[in-house]
């Protein structure tokens, strides 16, 4: 069984300071590093919006972030702007290791649709192409860790068990948004799908 640490969205804009910035997230990157120092193979994700991504409250007249919307695709939270492509933002933390990295896996580069999922986009058809990527590297399990617990490792977790990975979540690792209980939801909801919560 080979293995893949997938380490998700740790950027300057989920960390302290930052445009959407998850409660101690920068707290994770010493034990991220570590973790790599061990993996087989390592990939990042990195949230890389345009400028006026539909997925912002600043998109979308008479809205604040945080609000719920209904989009084509289906229900869609609306963030602050964040991540935008080339910003201090969406640069990788400085302290993350990210030289390590074998591959980095963009996402949410579509202006219309958003994608927390390191494998599919919010429709959960569009791929990334990140499960190609690791069947033909003959990688069959996964650690993921990183930001946000509630939205991108949530739906990246859920995404690869469906794919068949065997998937374990360091929970450690990971900091959460938690918005109206969306981190209790999202720990039953990886639980669900088989994923191994440590
Ligand atoms: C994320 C909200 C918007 C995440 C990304 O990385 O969890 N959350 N974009
Ligand atoms: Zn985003």
């Amino acid at each position: 069984m080979t293995h893949a640490l997938i380490v998700i969205d740790v950027q300057n804009d989920f960390c302290p300071g930052g445009a959407l910035a998850v409660p101690e997230g920068d707290s994770i990157v010493p034990g991220i590093n570590a973790l790599m120092d061990t993996a087989a193979a390592v990939v990042l994700t990195q949230d890389w919006h345009p400028g006026g991504h539909s997925s912002f409250a600043s998109s979308h007249a008479g809205r604040a972030p945080y609000d719920l919307i209904d989009m084509p695709y289906g229900p869609q939270v609306l963030w602050p702007d964040h991540c935008v492509q080339g910003s201090d933002g969406s640069a990788f933390h400085p302290d993350l290791n990210a030289d390590r990295a074998d591959m980095i896996v963009r996402k949410g580069y579509r202006p219309g649709i958003d994608s927390y999922s390191a494998f599919f986009e919010n429709d959960q058809t569009t791929p990334t192409g990140l499960d190609g990527y690791l069947h033909t590297r003959g990688i069959t399990a996964l650690t993921m860790v990183g930001l946000a617990t509630d939205f991108c490792v949530n739906f990246s977790a859920v995404d690869a068990a469906k794919l068949g990975f065997d998937v374990t979540v360091r929970m450690d690792l990971c900091r959460a948004i938690d918005l109206d209980g969306s981190l209790a939801a999202a720990r039953d909801g990886m639980a669900a799908a088989g994923v191994t919560l440590t």
